[in-house]
């Protein structure tokens, strides 16, 4: 167990699907998944699983000791529309448990962290289209804010005390294992669960508003690949860019491969967190830095999901239609 990894807040969307992948690369040994309360199935069966509040420093030390754990993913956060709602557990939330792993980790009690930032950090003010990997960075949201503090608290750790931290501003993820909670970018996922329950959707967001995604899988590519590099990254924080469509250009999509398909428009608060984030990202940066390349295409992730989620949401249909 020499380079034991902890994933704090494994249960969540993202925090699934890369404790399993790193559980497949390392070793089920090698990766412990903590969360607040227990995950899926396949996530607690597949390896080492702890209690653990990312706000409570002495309790993530225990388990970094018990585990002689060198590098933390810390995935735990609370989201753009639930951190509307709830502002001070947000800031608590998304800056305590941030405090903590850079301190644990300025103290040497850690090699290694990782920790997400969001497109979020952009807004009104920044160049919506194809936004850079420097720009204006005057989020209007309280997630956006924590975000933006993360990463120059990052860049500060970083610089003053040579802590290992890296990052990735993540656009919306779209996976169909673990559904995500409280954010903005979720309608993309919700939108292929309501397509094949119901047949049709309707979007809490404009028919032509534009957003970064990317499919899970190249999400977790994109951190795996930044924590490996063993090149000198000049961020801490990389744009990484994917795919960008609207829910007009994804309903569209869905209806190729389900012709019933309906989705009708009822914008609501979250329209104007949308509004406030680019409609697609520039990373070149990320590029040249660490050769990152996106894999899935709009075509090809909606089929992955449709797919997925079919045998997902009734897997007696797809076992009988397939026998
Ligand atoms: C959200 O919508 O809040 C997140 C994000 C873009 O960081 N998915």
């Amino acid at each position: 167990m020499g380079n034991t990894i902890l994933i704090i807040g494994a249960c969540g969307q993202i925090g699934t699907e890369l404790t399993l992948k790193l559980r497949n690369i390392y070793g089920s040994d090698a990766v412990i998944a903590s969360d607040i309360k227990e995950g899926a199935n396949a996530l607690m069966q597949s390896g080492k699983f702890e209690i653990l509040d990312a706000t409570d420093k002495d309790a993530i030390l225990q388990v970094i000791k018990k585990y002689n754990v060198k590098q933390v993913f810390l995935m735990a956060a609370m989201l753009s529309v639930t951190a509307e709602k709830y502002p001070n557990k947000a800031w608590n939330l998304n800056m305590n448990s941030l405090f903590n792993i850079l301190n644990l980790a300025k103290e040497k009690h850690i090699e290694k962290v990782f920790w997400p930032s969001s497109i979020a950090v952009f807004g009104n003010t920044t160049p919506q289209s194809n936004t850079p990997q420097e720009t204006i960075t005057e989020p209007s949201t309280v997630y956006g804010i924590s975000k933006v503090s993360g990463e120059r608290w990052c860049a500060y750790y970083h610089d003053k005390f040579e802590v290992d931290v890296r990052s990735i501003r993540y656009p919306g993820i779209i996976s169909w294992k673990t559904k995500p909670g409280g954010g903005t970018t979720d309608y993309a996922v919700d939108i292929f669960y309501k397509a094949i329950e119901e047949q049709k959707y309707t979007s809490f967001l404009k028919e032509n508003t534009a957003l970064p995604m990317l499919y899970m899988d190249d999400a977790i590519k994109a951190t795996i690949a930044i924590m490996e590099t063993k090149k000198n990254t000049k961020y801490v924080s990389y744009n990484i860019g994917g795919i960008s469509f609207t829910p007009k250009e994804l309903a569209a999509e869905i209806k190729k491969q389900l012709p019933n398909f309906k989705i009708n428009y009822v914008p609501d608060s979250r329209q104007k967190i949308a509004d406030s984030w680019p409609n697609s990202i520039d990373d070149t940066v990320a590029k040249m830095d660490w050769n990152w390349q996106h894999e899935f295409n709009l075509e090809h992730l909606t089929t992955e999901m449709l797919k997925n989620l079919k045998i997902k949401l009734n897997p007696a249909a797809t076992t009988k239609q397939s026998v």
